[in-house]
């Protein structure tokens, strides 16, 4: 099988190409990534030696690259985005270019080509914002309401790919999935950011009173998600994928990073400016895709955390480049 990947330089294109390639080794797995700031082409550097894996430098908003390489795919898994909300406010055009004009091209080529299954990488922030203390939780049912330009661009390309198979009959799925943490995430993000910065000896920026409860998924129980929704999710279906069952706050997560990492919370934590419409509970019900497709999270936080921390520690070289940018970039946005 040919199994078209577009973002596979980033974050968790990266984690589930390795997860593919070791678990399906018989398919040809074609990286389609542009390489923004978020990806990088040596992630995977050690596959480039296979046969079974290739490399193709491109964007999804040019609709002839994404023509030429769609050609005799089988499945796609379209990650490529642009996904940080703090630069969806900075600077949204490029977040509806990528994220709805990419995806756009993306089925139209699919379509053409009549591959198997398109499926479509999405997040839960579509749904907006839940109340502190409640105990509703995000599903397949919820109504969309995005507060960001990020997120209202993710849900613009959810509905595109939905209406993709009510129209057209293109065989899609998409997962919603929450805040993923583990091995290569960009430092921009919280969790990573946190851990780099602490390697640093610098201390972690807590937004606003740091109550946002936000549902964290380790990337290779997402990984799993997807692979389980690629076999046996049905062609019309979204699937909620979460990774926890009780609330946690930012505050209780830079804790648990202290913790691993040995240092005491009064010296380490500065309260720093909110973001912007800054969505105050996220939490996700995946029971559908646990009782349809038999998947649930096999990493408990701790032992996830305990393991991103490692990892972190041990490729100073992979972050270091990478946290000096971002810290530009906040910089720049007074979010130092
Ligand atoms: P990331 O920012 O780490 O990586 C994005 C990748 O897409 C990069 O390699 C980048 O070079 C590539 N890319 C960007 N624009 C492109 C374009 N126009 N053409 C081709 N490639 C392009 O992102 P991530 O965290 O790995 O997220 C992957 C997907 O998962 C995104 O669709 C995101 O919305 C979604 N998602 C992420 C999370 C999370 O917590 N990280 C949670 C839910 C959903
Ligand atoms: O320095 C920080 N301090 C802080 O308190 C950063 C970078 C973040 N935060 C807060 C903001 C959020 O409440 O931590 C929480 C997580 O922030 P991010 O890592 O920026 O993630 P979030 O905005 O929740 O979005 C992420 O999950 C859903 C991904 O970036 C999206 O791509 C995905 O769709």
């Amino acid at each position: 099988m040919k199994v078209l990947i577009t973002g596979g330089a980033g974050f968790i294109g990266t984690n589930f190409i390795f997860y593919w390639c070791k678990h399906h080794p018989r398919d040809l797995v074609v990286n389609f990534d542009k390489l923004t700031y978020a990806g990088d082409r040596n992630n995977l550097k050690k596959l480039e030696k296979s046969s079974r894996y290739c490399f193709v430098c491109g964007d999804t908003t040019n609709k002839q690259a994404v023509d030429r390489v769609m050609k005799k795919v089988d499945l796609v898994v379209n990650f490529a985005a642009e996904s940080h909300v703090d630069r969806s406010i900075n600077n949204p055009q490029v977040f509806l270019e990528t994220n709805v004009l990419g995806t756009f091209n993306l089925l139209e080529a699919a379509l053409e080509n009549k591959v198997n299954r398109f499926h479509h990488i999405s997040t839960d922030e579509v749904y907006g914002s839940l109340s502190l203390g409640s105990k509703n939780k995000f599903s397949e049912k919820t109504k969309y309401e995005p507060s960001s330009p990020y997120s209202a661009s993710k849900a613009a390309s959810d509905h595109l790919v939905l209406s993709y198979w009510q129209t057209f009959g293109l065989p899609v799925t998409i997962t919603n999935c929450s805040n993923n943490y583990g091995p290569y995430q960009y430092p921009e993000k919280f969790i990573p950011r946190m851990i780099t910065n602490l390697l640093e000896g610098k201390k972690i920026p807590i937004y606003g009173d740091g109550k946002y409860v936000r549902d964290w998924l380790h990337v290779e129980d997402h990984a799993r998600a997807i692979e389980a929704v690629l076999i046996k999710g049905r062609p019309g279906e979204t699937y909620c994928v979460g990774g926890l069952k009780k609330d946690i706050n930012n505050l209780e997560i830079a804790k648990m990073i202290l913790k691993i990492m040995g240092k005491n919370d009064k010296d380490w934590l500065e309260f720093v400016v909110d973001r912007a419409g800054h969505d105050r509970r996220y939490a996700v019900d995946w029971n559908k895709i646990s009782q349809e497709l038999g998947w649930k999270p096999r990493y408990n936080l701790t032992m996830g955390l305990e393991q991103t921390v490692e990892w972190y520690r041990n490729n100073s070289s992979w972050w270091q480049n990478k946290k000096q940018e971002a810290e530009r970039f906040y910089q720049q946005t007074n979010k130092k």
